[in-house]
């Protein structure tokens, strides 16, 4: 078998998504998610005009080998451009190998090592009393855990819940500006502990409880809030310093027991070297489309796993389903899965990348199509082209720029 033409589709049904589409001599195709919120078009170039030239003419079966090639070959290793161009590849070549095995992806993985996948939700609210009504809403559907961000008072518009509506939906900011946000570490680590308990005091001792500090503290300020935090059992805090930092992560891991979760930026397994040998954290939070694809991410995990770290693979919508599915397969066979979040796609971006996964009860699973189980409607996706769209900036109280 031999690949005949590689095709990358921009489509922005409601946020962009960025999709690599091989095809094969035989008519196999395979689908990757190449999308990186907010610098799509860096890598629909990377892919276009630097990757897609050297595929066609390749044996899609030769994961390993093209991979490696495409790696060592750059000689400019790692980062976001590269990998997610490099993941979109590598998915791509497990969909088609999967395919042309018959097999859904999670049976050339090893096979299941569970029934179904436990997710997390999103409940944000610009307030405790509007979060504990997100927190229920979430429960109605079904989640068996809960991610709790809350507006800080003081502050106008924080990460989390200001690019959120009501039903913990994302608000789009579909401007040529990024949106400012605003920021003070003082009044979000008074505030922080008091979120948890009043949900505590509503949902009681046993929900799984997370929260994202989005890199925002120094390794002294996450120290003081894993300790805050611990009478509430968190399930895990989740980037609480600058992930360029992995020392940082030393002072933090002394100070408290509350776990913690790092790794939603990281494209390779060098990121991550000292916070597993060192077992500074409890889950990794790599996306398959961020790091290289399924092939270094299962490496990632078993490395891991020989330090009791698991898994928990970053699923915000700005994963397309394509990303999501090969997430779900590779939960569904590696033995050190600890969650997966999940917030789904709007309808339309379902019907755009048709998808054989399904959210049951809280719970994921890939489903028995062959392949990744993914289809993509291109006429559909043509309907809706790119929109520039920018993330965030976030300021202090006096203009400087924070992490956001
Ligand atoms: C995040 C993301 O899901 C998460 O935990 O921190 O929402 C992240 O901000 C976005 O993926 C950025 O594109
Ligand atoms: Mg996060």
């Amino acid at each position: 078998m031999k690949i005949v033409d590689a095709k990358v589709v921009v489509t922005s049904p409601g946020r962009n998504f960025v999709t690599l589409k091989l095809t094969t001599d035989e008519g196999l195709t395979g689908l990757g998610d190449a999308t990186l919120n907010g610098r799509e078009l860096a890598v629909v170039s990377y892919l276009a005009d630097h990757v897609a030239p050297l595929l066609t003419g390749l044996d899609p079966h030769r994961i390993e080998d093209t991979w490696q090639s495409l790696y060592r070959g750059a000689y400019w290793r790692r980062g976001p451009v590269t990998m997610a161009a490099i993941a979109a590849v590598d998915v791509a070549l497990w969909d088609i190998k999967a395919k042309a095995a018959g097999l859904p992806l999670y049976q050339l993985l090893g096979g299941a090592s569970r029934e179904r996948i436990g997710t997390y939700g999103h409940a944000n609210g610009r307030d405790i009393p509007e979060l504990l009504d997100s927190v229920r809403a979430r429960l109605a559907e079904g989640y068996p855990a809960v991610r709790i961000q809350s507006g800080i008072p003081g502050l106008k518009a924080v990460y989390g819940v200001s690019d959120t509506d009501d039903t913990g939906a994302p608000v789009l900011h579909q401007q040529a500006r990024p949106l400012v946000e605003d920021w003070d570490t003082a009044a979000y680590l008074r505030h922080v502990p008091a979120v948890f308990e009043a949900v505590r005091a509503e949902f009681g001792p046993e929900l799984p409880l997370l929260h994202d500090s989005h890199h925002r503290l120094t390794p002294i300020q996450a120290a003081r809030l894993g300790r805050d935090l611990e009478p509430y059992r968190p399930f895990w805090l989740e980037d609480c310093t600058p992930a360029e930092n992995q020392e940082a992560l030393r002072l933090v891991r002394r100070s408290t027991t509350t776990p913690l979760a790092v790794g939603e930026v990281f494209n390779t397994v060098y990121d991550y070297q000292a916070l597993i040998t060192e077992q500074l954290i409890d889950y990794v939070r790599s996306a398959v489309t961020h790091f290289g694809g399924v092939t270094p991410l299962r490496k990632l995990f078993d490395f891991a796993a020989q330090y009791q770290i698991k898994s928990a693979i970053h699923g915000p919508e700005d994963i397309s389903p394509v990303g999501m599915a090969a997430a779900v397969h590779l939960d569904l066979a590696v033995h050190n899965f600890g969650i997966q979040e999940f917030s789904g796609h709007t309808p339309l971006t379902d019907e755009v990348f048709r998808h054989a996964y399904t959210f049951t009860d809280g719970h994921l699973h890939p489903g028995e199509a062959p392949g990744i189980g993914v289809e993509l409607d291109e006429e559909l996706a043509a309907a809706h082209p790119y929109a520039p769209a920018y993330l965030p900036v976030n300021r202090l109280h006096d203009g400087t720029v924070h992490d956001w």
